[in-house]
């Protein structure tokens, strides 16, 4: 019965929660920020040109490179936090009680963990993987689930928009200071 449970709250390829498990999670967990006067922050990730890792070496590298980042998402947060896959290329992170610098801290740092990695399918390495990230934060710029998510989802399309490879904050483009690296 609990491994049912489990499977039906879990992604099979990557091993992190899934869409389904955010869905109520996010609610629980605003909740609980609310009453306890805390704040929240959303993290939408989205891995950049993701399809021509299919196209080029195939939907098996693909996978490996799923994988690999439900992996590194899983080590840089706390036992606290949520990191689930949402579907396709996409992640979701909830940090319950990061402040708004806290926040851009911890995504800029997976930013660069993401740039780093170094993977390979079949001895062959696979080359850079960058992703693109939004975050919003309750209760600054949102007050529900729904709210939070769309936030994160607009300031994620700033950040392909700008170019990729970096790190919005909430609705609107603009806001974050260009990176060296
Ligand atoms: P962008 O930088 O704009 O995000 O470009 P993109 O190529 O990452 O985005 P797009 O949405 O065009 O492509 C997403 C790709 O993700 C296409 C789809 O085949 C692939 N994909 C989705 N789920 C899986 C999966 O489970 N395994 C593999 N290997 N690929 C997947
Ligand atoms: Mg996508
Ligand atoms: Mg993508």
């Amino acid at each position: 019965m609990q491994d049912m449970q489990e499977q039906a709250i879990t992604d099979p390829l990557t091993g992190l929660l899934n869409r389904r498990y955010l869905r109520e999670c996010l609610p629980r967990e605003l909740a609980r920020a609310r009453r306890n006067g805390q704040s929240l922050a959303f993290i939408m990730v989205d891995l950049d040109y993701f399809k021509r890792v299919n196209d080029t070496l195939g939907h098996e590298a693909g996978d490996i490179v799923l994988r690999e980042l439900g992996a590194l998402l899983r080590r840089q947060i706390r036992g606290s936090d949520v990191a689930c896959r949402f579907g396709g290329e996409e992640f979701a992170l909830v940090l319950p009680e990061a402040s708004l610098e806290g926040a851009r801290q911890k995504t800029e740092s997976v930013r660069a963990s993401v740039k780093k990695l170094e993977l390979k399918y079949r001895d062959q390495p696979i080359g850079r993987i960058t992703a693109s990230f939004g975050v919003a934060l309750f209760p600054d710029h949102a007050d529900d689930a729904d709210s939070l998510m769309r936030v994160a989802d607009e300031a994620l399309y700033h950040a392909k928009d700008g170019g990729r490879d970096q790190v919005v904050i909430g609705g609107t483009a603009n806001n974050t200071a260009p990176h060296a690296s």
